[in-house]
């Protein structure tokens, strides 16, 4: 299996998010990265390779061209009013408000955000595009006939919406790389989200549409974060209806009762008939994660990524969260060794 990676990814290296009521060291950081790509390289998984140069054209096909534009100022502007120290928003457009894009980038960073947890710093916007380049390097390798590939990217992506970032997430990596296949002759793609986190983005990015399947298994938002997405009865609407398919799980949920709901999304995808499959890999359902209640075990990742390759299509990872940092490799990389073992 190829590995996609490239170490432009550190560049975006937040100093703090907001965390339960404190400034705290950010979960998010390129060590994460750097001990995949190691586990990867310890166990013999395949070649790593750098990503190709795709631009931003794919990019703005998922995401708003206005958003695109604002993180690619977004740093300078608030340089000049701030200093070098990271971007944080502090206040959001609540009911009853405008929607008006504010010439202030502190109003910019509210209008086109979700938390407090998602600092930009100087590196970010070459960053983000460098991770788009790494998810799109590993569709077209499936698009040019590989059974799986392994997309390496960081920062992560499922939280971001068309024009909206938050959640680690400013470009949604996976959905960029989904509707990539699609433009190259794919008519149906189901991406399963597998992170601990509900994906908001990719769900809020192809809700109207019936040629992307989302389906995501993920701690019940009526507990967890992002709390405003992500219930079972959100289904999908006008030609997307029904090809939205949520898996809310309680805190606590341990690898049987996960399984059968990894079991129950895939039968879904089989009914849909896709013909490829992008998976949104995250690792923070371990046991150990710093952020995430549920009770995955390191034995638990291969068995999954059989499960996965069980489903007999071709699939593209792409590296979303796991926050357990000592543990991401083993658990990352157990996935894609199930994976390819019984592919
Ligand atoms: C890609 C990804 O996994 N993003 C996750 C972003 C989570 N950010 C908010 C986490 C809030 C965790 N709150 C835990 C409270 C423990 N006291
Ligand atoms: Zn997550």
């Amino acid at each position: 299996m190829i590995t996609i990676y490239s170490d432009a990814h550190a560049l975006h290296d937040g100093k703090a998010e907001l965390h339960d009521g404190k400034l705290v060291s950010s979960f998010e950081m390129p060590r994460r990265a750097e001990l995949v790509l190691a586990r990867v390289q310890e166990v013999g998984l395949g070649p790593v390779s750098p990503p190709k140069i795709f631009g931003l054209d794919p990019v703005r096909r998922v995401h708003a061209p206005d958003y695109v534009a604002f993180l690619e100022t977004a740093w300078d502007e608030w340089v000049a009013e701030h200093g070098e120290y990271d971007a944080l928003p502090f206040t959001w457009i609540g009911p009853g408000m405008r929607r008006v894009v504010p010439d202030h980038i502190d109003g910019k960073l509210g209008y086109y955000s979700f938390d407090a947890g998602t600092p930009i710093t100087a590196g970010t916007f070459r960053a983000i595009r460098s991770a788009a380049d790494v998810a799109l390097t590993g569709a077209e390798l499936i698009v040019r006939g590989e059974r799986v590939a392994f997309a390496l990217t960081r920062p992560p992506g499922h939280h971001a919406h068309r024009a909206c970032y938050g959640g680690y997430c400013f470009f949604n990596n996976a959905a960029v790389a989904a509707q990539a296949l699609r433009d190259a002759g794919a008519d149906r793609v189901a991406v399963l989200d597998i992170d601990y986190h509900h994906g908001n983005g990719t769900q809020d990015i192809f809700y109207s549409r019936g040629d992307v399947l989302f389906a995501s298994l993920h701690a019940d938002p009526v507990q967890e974060y992002p709390y405003y997405l992500g219930f079972s009865d959100e289904t999908g609407e006008g030609a997307g209806e029904g090809t939205n398919v949520n898996y809310p799980l309680p805190f606590g949920t341990g690898f049987d009762v996960w399984h059968a709901a990894l079991r129950h999304a895939l039968a879904r995808i089989a009914t849909f008939r896709a013909d490829a499959l992008v998976v949104s890999l995250g690792v923070d359902t371990y046991k150990g994660d710093p952020i995430s209640r549920f009770r995955l075990d390191t034995a638990d990742y291969p068995v999954i990524g059989a499960a996965l390759a069980g489903a007999g299509l071709p699939t593209l990872f792409v590296m979303e969260g796991g926050y357990a940092v000592e543990a991401i490799g083993v658990n990352a990389v157990g996935v894609l060794q199930g994976f390819a073992d019984a592919a």
